[in-house]
């Protein structure tokens, strides 16, 4: 059949209308102000407020609780800030910011059970945080020495994925094997999966797979995408024409908006995700609606994109001054709790400093005995062609 050459599409709509930043879809560029779906228990001006669809999962959540989830997202924090200074001062190769995430990442970290497993992108060092992951096993990976320094399976964290969002056909993988195994269930000991990603994940193949997967085998897997607005450059509203969380329809799961610098909304909200999950109803996504307040990596310059004043506007929702806010004003807490957590935070930091600039070179020859579980002839073939290769240079400048 020929196409007559003036034909145009019968659904085009005005061109210019659909592109760029202009094109705005309702409750795509959705703050706290004013969204009904957005979840919200606390609000930027640090008060506590009702929303009846989780109060129950957050009732617990009392003046301790609280100031547990403040010290978490004050230390990550000050390991972020320690991390991007590494790298500034040539002790790592490059640094993945989360400024400004840490309520979305704390929140949904405090509310895995221990025998959850969570699969992380490459910025989750909040959620490694709460999995009881010490911060100075992240530093090889940024210092080009490893790809993680913890068991995957003891600390139940996945290593970080870089891949943009591979990590969601693992995630749907293993939480199908947690339901063929029988985990998925009532008792104490059920089981669910978590798995990280961004907002420019979702235009990725793998996440539409790990979705479509999950979705037809009632996979107990909680997707949960950190909206932070951009996938570097790329703004979220140029990758969806509905809301991220709309998306869940389509494949028959719920999807629900929660204010990512809100850490209880983000703790009630997963709570509830992952116990639908463990008892059958999964999948569930959960999009927090964040911000990332710092550089995609230490390797990007954000002036280049967006301006300044989007950054002003998102450091009035800064998610731990809201919490140490409703501390103060609501529980009455003093100072003195405050300046504990700045030492502790202090001190956190020269460990992490110290430890990074006293980290050993690997031995050259690693890669040959850690990749294979058993070495072989062709390897060990290798391993000498390389160890000769390398012991090539050592007179060099002697
Ligand atoms: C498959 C793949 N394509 C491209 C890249 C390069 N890349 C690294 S981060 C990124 C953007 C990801 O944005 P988003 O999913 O929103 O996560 P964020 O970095 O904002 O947390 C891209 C395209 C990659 N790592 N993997
Ligand atoms: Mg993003």
């Amino acid at each position: 059949m020929s196409v007559p050459h003036d034909w145009t599409p019968p659904t085009a709509t005005t061109p210019e209308s659909r592109r760029g930043r202009d094109h705005v879809v309702a409750g795509l560029k959705a703050t706290d102000e004013g969204d009904p779906e957005l979840v919200q228990l606390l609000t930027p001006e640090g008060q506590r407020v009702s929303d009846p669809r989780f109060d129950s999962y957050g009732a617990d959540l009392g003046v301790a609780e609280l100031k547990g989830l403040y010290r978490d997202m004050v230390l990550v924090r000050r390991v972020d800030r320690e991390g991007n200074a590494l790298q500034r001062q040539g002790q790592l190769g490059i640094w993945v910011p989360l400024l400004g995430q840490e309520a979305a990442q704390v929140g949904a970290g405090r509310a895995l059970a221990p025998q959850d497993m969570a699969f992380p992108s490459y910025r989750e060092h909040g959620v490694a945080w709460t999995r009881g992951i010490d911060p100075t096993d992240l530093l090889g990976i940024f210092r080009g020495t490893d790809h993680g320094s913890w068991d995957p399976k003891d600390a139940r964290f996945h290593l970080y994925t870089i891949v943009i969002g591979n990590q969601c056909l693992n995630a749907a993988g293993y939480a199908m094997g947690q339901r063929f195994e029988g985990k998925v269930g009532e008792g104490p000991e059920s089981e669910a999966t978590i798995c990280f990603f961004g907002d420019g994940a979702t235009s990725q193949g793998d996440v539409h797979e790990g979705f479509v997967w999950a979705a037809v085998y009632d996979a107990p897997v909680v997707f949960y995408c950190q909206n932070n607005q951009w996938a570097i450059s790329e703004p979220t509203e140029r990758q969806s024409r509905v809301p991220l969380y709309k998306r869940a329809a389509g494949y028959g799961f719920p999807g629900i908006r929660v204010d990512g610098n809100d850490v209880l909304a983000c703790l009630a909200v997963t709570r509830w995700a992952l116990e639908e999950c463990r008892t059958g109803n999964g999948p569930v996504l959960v999009e927090a609606f964040t911000y990332r307040m710092d550089a995609h990596t230490t390797s990007d310059d954000p002036s280049r994109y967006r301006l300044a004043d989007e950054l002003e506007l998102w450091k009035l929702k800064d998610p731990i001054e809201r919490v140490r806010v409703n501390l103060v004003r609501e529980h009455g807490v003093g100072q003195e709790f405050f300046d504990e957590v700045q030492a502790e935070s202090d001190a956190l930091a020269a460990r992490f400093r110290e430890f990074c600039a006293n980290m050993p070179p690997p031995p050259p020859d690693r890669m040959f005995s850690q990749v294979y579980a058993e070495p072989s002839p062709v390897l060990e073939a290798q391993r000498a062609a390389f160890l000769d290769y390398h012991a090539s240079f050592e007179t060099e400048g002697v």
